[in-house]
């Protein structure tokens, strides 16, 4: 699956596109089975600490986690892609079909920064609405980035699949202070099999509805801008996926392990940087074409 015109012209006018299809079974599992190791890992940290009685060895991927937590309440998720830097987080990243999707949206010289997750939702839990063009330094904010969202399992209305509010992003305005000043407009709801992609623009409003069921909403949200922009998170590395100028400045495994192990020991924890407090006009770039 490629991405068409008619995918661009849909982006434009609403802010959005799922790209169906667009990974196959065998891009996705190793990432899946990657992080069925590190969920492994947690129950088996859990069990020695005698915080839980069972490994729950035999549940699924959907399901194992949950079954941690409901377990043992402080399980709220799971380490975030830096913290584990595992090499199939790593090649999935750069994963080819998906950096072809990619390229349509921010060019040939591809780099994902460090505003991206995995983000294992947990039942009962929900997102509220907001742009991810409010996660940034004062400097990055104009740069071109999109926001590449993908289910690891099925995304139902049931366990809250993403919601997005349409066309807002046409008013080319960023709502610093989160979901208070977002305009009323009914969301659109975004089921998602898996092996389909979303993108969204960076002043797209979206959030997602509670996990009503007893399974993880497992998803990764991934942010791609062009290589040389400035990075909306620089105090973390950035993975440079794909350059057609000079093929040997993508990032290796190696790197990219070694960069986030460094940075981490720096700075541990997420900054939040200072955000204007009221609604700004937008004035960077929009699109690949502008
Ligand atoms: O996965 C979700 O529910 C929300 C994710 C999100 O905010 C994002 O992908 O930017
Ligand atoms: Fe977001």
């Amino acid at each position: 699956m490629s991405v068409t015109k008619e995918h661009l012209d849909f982006y434009e006018e609403e802010g959005y596109v799922i790209i169906e299809g667009g990974l196959t079974d065998s891009d996705l599992e190793p990432i899946i089975q990657g992080h069925n190791l590190i969920v492994d890992q947690i129950a088996h940290d859990l069990y020695k600490q005698g915080k839980i009685k069972d490994l729950y060895p035999n549940e699924p991927f959907d399901q194992r986690l949950a079954c941690l937590a409901n377990e043992c309440p402080e399980v709220e998720g799971c380490p975030d892609i830096g913290e584990t830097r595992q090499p199939n987080t790593f090649e999935f990243i750069r994963n080819e079909n998906l950096v072809n999707l990619i390229e349509a949206f921010v060019g040939p010289e591809i780099t994902c920064n460090a505003v991206s997750h995995i983000r294992p939702k947990m039942p009962s839990t929900d997102v509220i609405f907001h742009q991810d063009a409010v996660f940034t330094t004062q400097e990055a904010k104009d740069i071109l980035q999109v926001t590449v969202w993908i289910p690891l399992v099925e995304a139902t209305e049931e366990n809250g699949c993403l919601q997005v509010l349409p066309r807002i992003h046409q008013q080319r305005v960023l709502y610093w202070s989160y979901d208070k000043d977002l305009p009323q407009v009914e969301p659109v709801t975004l089921p998602m099999k898996k092996g389909d992609v979303l993108f969204m623009h960076k002043l797209t409003p979206h959030g997602s509805g509670p996990n009503n069921t007893n399974a993880v909403r497992w998803s990764l949200d991934l942010r791609y801008q062009k290589t040389n922009d400035p990075s909306p998170r620089p105090e973390w590395p950035s993975l440079i996926a794909r350059s057609h100028q000079d093929p040997t400045s993508e990032t290796t495994y190696e790197n990219w392990r070694d960069q986030w192990a460094t940075a981490l020991k720096k700075i541990p924890t997420k900054i939040r940087y200072e955000r204007p407090s009221k609604p700004l006009p937008f004035t960077g770039q929009m699109y690949l074409t502008d």
